[in-house]
């Protein structure tokens, strides 16, 4: 075989969702697209087969491996390397994926022979087909080898967008999920994000504007998905009425029925009202909003452009045509007992059906970093921590224990008074129920033992 494309297992001790929900490897079945016609290659998802990769090695016997990254598969990959060039030395190892376009140095090993920072089709085909080979490659956009050394490149730039090949990953479908919708698909329509919220990463990984895929192109990929799920990974999907209409019209057109889920932020529900009610009516089931914070002054902080108000008047109008809220909201290290307090209250009035919250992290690289670099409980290299799950820095106004606390109250709260059980249930079933729960039980014992450990360092 010439080339194997892998995702790693997830770290068991990651603070993540990943226990419980994981979709497709979009990025690796755009990999397997660009490849499938020169080369022989299988994609293979450890977050659902866990054999062994010496095992796997020896079945396939690929020259080069490509595998993919998030921030906190750094030591998982590493081990996975060495495991790799144990066996044979000569294959040849790329890592890709949101990690390596953005902390590339954190590949820095003999193991790993290339990464790459920004995924084109041209990038990624001249260079596998070098390895496969046997050719040293020459300097290719995108590349970076490990004889030159890994390092975050002066101008971040964006990756090309690439269509998946969703038959590579079929073995592995019907495990995928999004909450309590299983099996479900992935889509991205558009790259990038023009509201640019300080705390946020992904508009800094796609860059400051939307860039749009053509619509038609787009509703192709629908009509060839089998499952009835389809969660739209964009950044803010909601935040133009006009391919929105063009998405409905197509969709009554074919007479196609999927439930949809996507992103969106408080302000596009405000701006094109019109055209969610009717996306809704065309099958938009549920909306991760980011509602952030109770307090209009963080809110602007945060460059959110939304109030407190405006996201009351969206949680209505998501309410009145009947699409769910999933809610996300970011826990400040300097709040106050009372700040969590306030944001049970305000939670009460938006009444999502679900909601998460996650500690505001400094990722490296983002300017929060910098302005919270004295307070940082975590090194750089503790990858795994970096998962936006755990807490990065010191809080400022209780002890880091007493911190934990609140998150737990608040975590309990949500889950056995808000109803978010129930809404499980009724939506659900009781064997989803069980899935998350089972997940986030392990997240709430994670917390715990974070505040045991924090107690025992005093
Ligand atoms: C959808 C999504 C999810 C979904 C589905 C993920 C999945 N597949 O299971 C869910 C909700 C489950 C999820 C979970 C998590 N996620 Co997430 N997620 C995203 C999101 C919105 C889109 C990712 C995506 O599919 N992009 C589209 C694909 C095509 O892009 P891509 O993977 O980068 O691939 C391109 C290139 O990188 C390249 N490529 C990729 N792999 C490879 C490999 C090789 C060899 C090569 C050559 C090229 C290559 O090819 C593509 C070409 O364009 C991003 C935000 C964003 N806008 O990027 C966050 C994001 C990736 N997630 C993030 C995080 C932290 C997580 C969690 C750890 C959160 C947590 N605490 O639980 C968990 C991880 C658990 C898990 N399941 O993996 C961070 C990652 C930060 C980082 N530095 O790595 C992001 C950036 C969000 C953020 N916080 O800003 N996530
Ligand atoms: S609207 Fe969402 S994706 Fe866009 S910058 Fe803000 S938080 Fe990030």
């Amino acid at each position: 075989m010439d080339i194997l494309l892998i995702r790693p297992p997830r770290p068991p001790k990651a603070i993540t969702i990943g226990e419980f929900m994981f979709s497709e490897p979009l990025g690796l079945e755009a990999v397997y697209r660009v490849l499938k016609q020169d080369h022989e290659l299988l994609l293979i998802d450890m977050m659902v087969e866990r054999s062994d990769i010496e095992k796997v090695l020896k079945k396939y016997q690929p020259r080069c491996v490509g595998i993919t990254s998030l921030c906190i598969d750094v030591e998982t990959i590493l081990t996975l390397a060495s495991r790799i060039k144990a066996v044979n030395p000569g294959i040849q190892i790329v890592v890709g994926g949101t990690q390596a376009q953005l902390r590339p140095h954190s590949f820095t090993s003999p193991n790993i022979d290339y990464v790459m920072t920004r995924s084109t089709a041209a990038g990624i085909s001249e260079l596998f087909s070098d390895l496969v080979a046997g050719k040293t490659p020459g300097a290719i956009d995108g590349v970076q080898s490990k004889k030159e050394g890994f390092a975050v490149p002066k101008q971040l730039q964006f990756n090309e967008y690439l269509i998946p090949d969703r038959s590579s990953t079929q073995r592995y479908r019907h495990h995928y999920s999004y909450f309590g919708y299983k099996p479900s698909a992935l889509l991205q329509t558009s790259q990038g994000c023009s509201k640019c919220c300080s705390f946020c990463l992904r508009w800094r990984i796609e860059g400051a504007v939307e860039r749009h895929q053509d619509m038609s192109a787009i509703c192709r990929q629908i009509a060839d998905i089998d499952e009835e799920t389809i969660m739209i990974v964009d950044n803010d999907f909601l935040c133009d009425g006009g391919r929105l209409e063009t998405l409905c019209d197509y969709l009554k057109e074919k007479r196609i029925r999927k439930n949809f889920i996507c992103y969106s932020s408080v302000h596009s529900v405000l701006a094109n009202k019109d055209s969610v009610e009717r996306f809704a009516r065309y099958g938009l089931k549920a909306a991760l909003v980011g509602y952030e914070s109770h307090n209009s002054k963080e809110l602007s902080a945060y460059n959110k452009k939304c109030t407190v108000t405006d996201s009351k008047r969206a949680s209505e109008i998501l309410r009145g045509c009947g699409i769910d809220v999933w809610a996300s909201f970011i826990m400040h290290p300097d709040w106050s007992h009372e700040d969590f307090h306030s944001l049970r209250k305000y939670i009460r009035i938006l009444q999502p059906e679900v909601s998460s919250l996650t500690p505001l992290t400094p990722f490296p690289g983002l300017p929060y970093f910098d302005t919270f670099r004295d307070r940082l409980l975590v090194d750089e290299q503790e990858y795994t921590k970096w998962s936006f799950g755990q807490v990065t820095i010191r809080p400022g106004k209780m002890t880091l224990q007493a911190y934990y606390l609140e998150i737990l109250k608040t975590n309990l709260y949500i889950n056995l008074f808000m109803n978010n059980a129930m809404y499980l249930v009724r939506k659900f079933g009781w064997k989803a129920l069980f899935r998350i729960a089972h997940g986030s039980l392990k997240l709430t014992y994670r917390y715990l033992t974070l505040l045991i450990e924090e107690k025992g360092t005093g």
